[in-house]
């Protein structure tokens, strides 16, 4: 959709105007902004926003399907477009699962981000035994041919490469996977000119987590990623953008906003654009009240986000799922063992709440955060 800038306008005004109608006929400017759809606050400045789905959940659940419908402009396919998942066996494509993402999508007028062409945390074991043993680039190049073109209709930004940085290890932050014991570090730019050559158009991105803390690892995390673009940069390699994966934990402390601006003006400098890609946030806390630990998130949740959503080459937000119902994130056994004698009732935390929506599909308070940062 092309917005011009005075439509742009008017959208916000609007958004503007309706939660200043809502705060007039009684409701709290914080009941107003969570009425608001993340959608309707996003578009008006232009943005995506999106939630990762898994296909079961999508066909089963009808009510998850109306919250996607209600809230979000994109879709990111959470496991079926990975490599493991597409070719379990050598040439046996299973796409069932990514075509019906896809024609959800289609139907409602929604887009795809393509998430991942190249991840070492899903490869098919064929291809694992393939990469260490008779390395052939053919495979990888045709399992780009075969995603790219399929979704390309509906797909505008791809994780080309996902999380190629790893401290620690070598001196130029590439990850020891068996991408690179295959290929060596050239398998990154090797995959951005195929990619370029199967999406001519598409937005080719590189995916990294652990970027956001004031931390070792994330602070030599930030600088090797950006050396790594650097040398991308430097060689005209097809690169677009970056995402952001944005699993933010509060078990870490708060985000470093000096830092994540620093960082996103390097970016900028080199001319990419910036999604978020996977937000979501693990609590450290479970044994606080329910208002109080969606409190903690929501804060969290908007100190990154207006760090972030500062800046013009920013083009789209997507939640690792979008209700508790669905989160990847799960309070473990040994935290539970933690806050031994917490809940005298015999309750327990139930999920970690990281996501807009309860597992009830209802707003939370990090739900209006992100309508209020992003609508502002
Ligand atoms: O949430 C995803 C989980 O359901 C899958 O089992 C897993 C392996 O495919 O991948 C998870 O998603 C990861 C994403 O693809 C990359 N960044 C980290 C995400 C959480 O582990």
């Amino acid at each position: 959709m092309v917005l011009n800038e005075t439509s742009i306008l008017s959208r916000r005004n609007l958004l503007r105007w309706a939660v200043t109608s809502l705060a007039f006929c009684g409701f709290g400017k914080q009941a107003a902004l969570a009425m608001a759809r993340l959608r309707t606050a996003a578009e008006a400045r232009e943005l995506f926003i999106g939630t990762a789905v898994a296909a079961d959940a999508l066909r089963r659940d009808s009510s998850f399907k109306e919250a996607i419908l209600a809230e979000c402009s994109s879709l990111t396919p959470e496991l079926s477009m990975k490599w493991a998942a597409a070719e379990p066996s050598r040439g046996r494509l299973e796409l069932t699962d990514m075509d019906e993402i896809a024609d959800f999508a289609r139907f409602n007028g929604l887009a795809v981000y393509g998430h991942a062409l190249l991840w070492h945390g899903s490869i098919p074991h064929w291809a694992e035994v393939m990469l260490r043993e008779a390395p052939d680039w053919q495979h990888v190049r045709n399992h780009i041919a075969t995603v790219m073109p399929r979704y390309g209709d509906v797909v505008r930004y791809w994780d080309v490469v996902n999380e190629p940085i790893d401290t620690g290890h070598r001196e130029d932050g590439l990850r020891d996977s068996p991408f690179l014991r295959a290929f060596g570090s050239s398998y990154i730019e090797r995959s951005l000119h195929d990619a370029r050559v199967f999406s001519p158009r598409g937005r080719l991105m590189i995916n990294e987590y652990g970027l956001e803390y004031d931390n070792q690892v994330e602070r030599d995390r930030r600088y090797l990623f950006l050396k790594l673009i650097e040398r991308l940069r430097s060689k005209n390699v097809p690169l677009d953008g970056i995402g952001l994966q944005a699993h933010l934990d509060l078990r870490k402390g708060t985000v470093f906003q000096n830092a994540i601006k620093e960082f996103l003006q390097e970016i900028e400098g080199f001319g990419l654009e910036v999604v978020v890609t996977e937000l979501d946030v693990k609590e450290a806390d479970y044994a606080a009240s329910a208002e109080q630990r969606d409190t903690t998130v929501a804060d969290e949740t908007r100190r990154y986000l207006e760090t972030v959503l500062d800046h013009a080459n920013v083009k789209g937000v997507t939640t690792w799922g979008l209700s508790d119902r669905y989160s990847w994130l799960r309070v473990t056994d040994e935290e539970l063992g933690a806050y031994k004698g917490a809940w005298k009732d015999g309750s327990g935390p139930g999920l970690n709440r990281g996501l807009p929506l309860d597992a009830m599909f209802m707003p939370k308070r990090m739900h209006a955060a992100m309508a209020s940062t992003l609508a502002d």
